[in-house]
């Protein structure tokens, strides 16, 4: 399996609720190196472009006004297969739904607010990366 690069957010619930240090440890421990990493606020319009594709869906509005109402993490996480790897340690997308030990599990509390997203695929992640982060700051 080839090392790759995906982007992982540590969205606003879990910032409000003091977790991201305990997130950033669980990332560590699954094995991955964090690559980059930054602290920002969302403009609502940021939130809208990094969310284009879902601008369809009935979800949209309340989504991005919630990754725009407080700051977040942006991760740039490395390993084998990371973008695989990063889906399954958060778990599935309600928090209801994902195993025991999983991020969204231990972290999340609804399908809206549940504590982090992941790149779902290969060319989601290049796009997902570039937009956070310069080649250069992916040290
Ligand atoms: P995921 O890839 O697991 O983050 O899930 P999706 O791409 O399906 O959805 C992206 C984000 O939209 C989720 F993290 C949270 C939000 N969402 C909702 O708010 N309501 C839904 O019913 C589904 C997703």
């Amino acid at each position: 399996m080839a090392t790759e690069l995906t982007l992982a957010i540590i969205k606003p619930d879990a910032v409000e609720k003091h977790l991201a240090g305990a997130i950033l440890a669980h990332i560590e421990k699954a094995g991955f190196t964090i690559r980059g990493c930054r602290r920002t606020h969302l403009t609502r319009a940021q939130a809208e472009a990094f969310y284009a594709e879902h601008r369809e869906r009935g979800f949209y509005g309340e989504l991005t006004a919630f990754m725009s109402r407080g700051p977040v993490y942006v991760l740039a996480l490395e390993a084998e297969g990371a973008i695989l790897k990063w889906r399954a340690t958060m778990g599935d997308t309600d928090p209801a739904q994902a195993p025991e030990g999983s991020i969204r599990k231990l972290y999340g509390a609804s399908k809206g607010e549940n504590a982090t997203h992941g790149s779902d695929k290969p060319a989601s992640a290049a796009r997902e990366v570039a937009f956070f982060f310069p080649a250069c700051d992916l040290v």
